[in-house]
């Protein structure tokens, strides 16, 4: 029997097949998970519909994680259908492309609160959403980069936000040991994604990694879907408020 048999959850932030949020939802899939998706606007639901039915997916739904009703309205549904969910997956984050280029001093307000606001905050209200439907407990993973925690060129305000968004695993985390519910983040290596596109000098990035990490290599999607899958399932029920390294090892080397 797969490891998520008979759980069931929420995936948040698949924008395409190159997407780590896909790399999840394969990895969740195989182990016998029930899925259900969100898409940012029309133009990803294209894209995002027939990714997620080819993984017997029927309940697709459209989220800006701006908005707290929107939110709110997917929780809402998943209520309605399911009546209980075991995880949800946080992998969305966004910054002006602006804001990322130019020296850090220079991030204009805006950018900071917009980063922040979609990268970081979102997680908030999502876990407030979801927690009365985690009725047997439940698991939260959320996607993060070393740039929280050094100054690694070019990331700027993604860091600061990463940062609030670490720190704000370890905040939920403590608000809802009691009831079960684990919340953890998976700290990735550098991956060739839609997001990445937007970070200045991304394939010195990649390089950096081959050349750096102990490993000698980048990782995959599927190797940080299978690390979110193990703080998904019921292999980590020891675990909450952690950042999981998926990174070749690159963070500990000097
Ligand atoms: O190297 C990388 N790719 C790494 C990514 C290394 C370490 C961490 N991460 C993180 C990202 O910061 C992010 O939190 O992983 C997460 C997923 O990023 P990804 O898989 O690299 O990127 P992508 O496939 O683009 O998915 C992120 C998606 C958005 O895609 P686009 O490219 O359309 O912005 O986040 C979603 C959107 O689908 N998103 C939103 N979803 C709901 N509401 C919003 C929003 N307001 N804004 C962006």
């Amino acid at each position: 029997m797969g490891l998520m048999q008979g759980k069931r959850g929420v995936i948040f932030g698949v924008a395409n097949d190159k997407s780590i949020a896909w790399g999840v939802a394969r990895q969740l899939h195989a182990a016998g998970a029930e899925i259900a998706f969100t898409y940012l606007n029309e133009a990803l639901e294209k894209r995002v519909r027939p990714l997620a039915e080819s993984l017997g997916a029927d309940i697709i739904l459209p989220c800006d994680v701006t908005s707290d009703e929107q939110i709110e309205a997917v929780f809402r549904e998943l209520e309605q259908r399911w009546g209980s969910i075991d995880f949800v997956v946080h992998s969305v984050a966004f910054a002006n492309r602006e804001d990322l280029k130019q020296p850090f001093s220079m991030t204009s307000r805006d950018g900071f609160h917009l980063a922040l606001d979609i990268s970081a905050y979102s997680l908030i209200p999502m876990v407030r959403f979801a927690a009365p439907l985690m009725k047997n407990g439940g698991s939260v993973v959320t996607m993060t980069y070393l740039g929280a925690v050094r100054a690694v060129p070019e990331y700027n305000v993604m860091g600061v936000a990463k940062a609030a968004l670490e720190s704000s695993v370890r905040y939920l985390a403590a608000e809802f040991g009691e009831k079960n519910i684990r919340i953890n983040a998976v700290s990735a290596g550098p991956i060739k994604t839609l997001a990445a596109s937007g970070i200045g000098n991304f394939k010195k990035k990649l390089h950096v990694m081959e050349e750096r990490s102990p490993l000698k290599r980048t990782v995959t999607q599927d190797e940080v879907g299978n690390a979110a899958l193990y703080l998904l399932s019921d292999l980590s029920t020891g675990v909450t408020g952690e950042v999981h390294y998926v990174d070749g090892g690159f963070s500990i080397s000097a």
